[in-house]
């Protein structure tokens, strides 16, 4: 058994020397911005719902109301929400590469647009954002819709509904953000997962998809996951405390 302090040590080691770095992030690195995670049990009102049961087209086409209401509602959070140091900490290892040439890719599974707002540039959002609303029936951009919305669920001028512009379970992945994904994960020299139960595909694929190319895997998780066994390094706690240690250790500023 190693000692945290040893792991993160070797963890940080293995930062400084990559010269290609991917990233990919699940709800727990916006946890301590205060944005409920996906699986975690949902507060107030939304309690009594299910989060699988909401995150689908054919919910959406029961219904558009209610699922309307539970998208406007944490796109209302999340734009309330300020990123926290663990959103800090990737945006500065971003910037840390670059300064050395080197290679970094962030990869997200979250919608919440935390990560740009931190300062990272070229984020990957795997399953889209809660901020660009378009029609479900003809796709029409919903840039002018009103934030909060008014009307629940919002009609476009074709008859249809404005949905959510996230991915659903079912849905495919935006063009080429999977590829670009992809490639990052089998071409870099250290993975980094936080934050991520890692049970949703293909997202969760990439880190196998490191793993089998010989990259060196560490996964920061306040839980262990379906990849804990799997990753060479897994530190144990919070992302926002977690990531900004390790960035220190790996490239020291004082
Ligand atoms: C902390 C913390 C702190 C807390 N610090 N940590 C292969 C195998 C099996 C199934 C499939 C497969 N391929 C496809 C599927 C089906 C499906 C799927 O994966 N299902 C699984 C549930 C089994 N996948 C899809 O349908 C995908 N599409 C697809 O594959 O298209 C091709 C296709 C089409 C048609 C037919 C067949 C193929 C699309 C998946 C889209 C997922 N969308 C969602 C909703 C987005 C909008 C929204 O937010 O409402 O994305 S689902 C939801 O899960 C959301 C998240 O991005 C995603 C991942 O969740 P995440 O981020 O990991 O959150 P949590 O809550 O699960 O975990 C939080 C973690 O943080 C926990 O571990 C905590 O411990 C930790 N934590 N605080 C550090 N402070
Ligand atoms: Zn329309």
């Amino acid at each position: 058994m190693h000692e945290r302090n040893d792991i993160l040590t070797a963890a940080a080691a293995a930062l400084r020397d990559a010269r290609s770095v991917a990233v990919l992030t699940g709800a727990g690195v916006s946890a301590e911005s205060g944005l409920s995670t996906f699986r975690d049990a949902q507060t107030g009102h939304w309690a009594k719902y299910d989060p699988m049961q909401l995150a689908t087209p054919e919910a959406f086409r029961r219904d558009p109301e209610l699922v309307t209401r539970w998208y406007d509602m944490r796109r209302q959070a999340a734009l309330a929400a300020n990123p926290n140091d663990g959103h800090r900490a990737l945006a500065e290892m971003q910037r840390t590469l670059a300064a050395r040439d080197g290679r970094f890719t962030l990869i997200t599974q979250n919608v919440d647009g935390l990560h740009a707002r931190a300062g990272s540039t070229d984020v990957i959002e795997l399953h889209g954002s809660l901020r660009h609303w378009r029609c479900f029936d003809c796709g029409r951009a919903g840039a002018d819709l009103p934030s909060p919305l008014t009307e629940f669920p919002t009609p476009c001028d074709c008859g249809g509904y404005m949905r959510p512009g996230v991915v659903w379970f079912g849905e495919s992945l935006p063009t080429g953000a999977i590829d670009r994904a992809a490639e990052a994960a089998a071409s870099c020299d250290v993975f980094l997962t936080v934050g991520t139960s890692a049970v949703v595909y293909p997202a969760a694929g990439l880190i196998h998809v490191a793993h089998e190319a010989g990259a060196r895997t560490i996964e920061i998780n306040r839980d262990a996951t379906d990849v804990s066994e799997l990753v060479t390094w897994r530190l144990a706690g919070p992302s926002g405390d977690l990531l900004p240690h390790l960035m220190q250790l790996a490239f020291p500023t004082d």
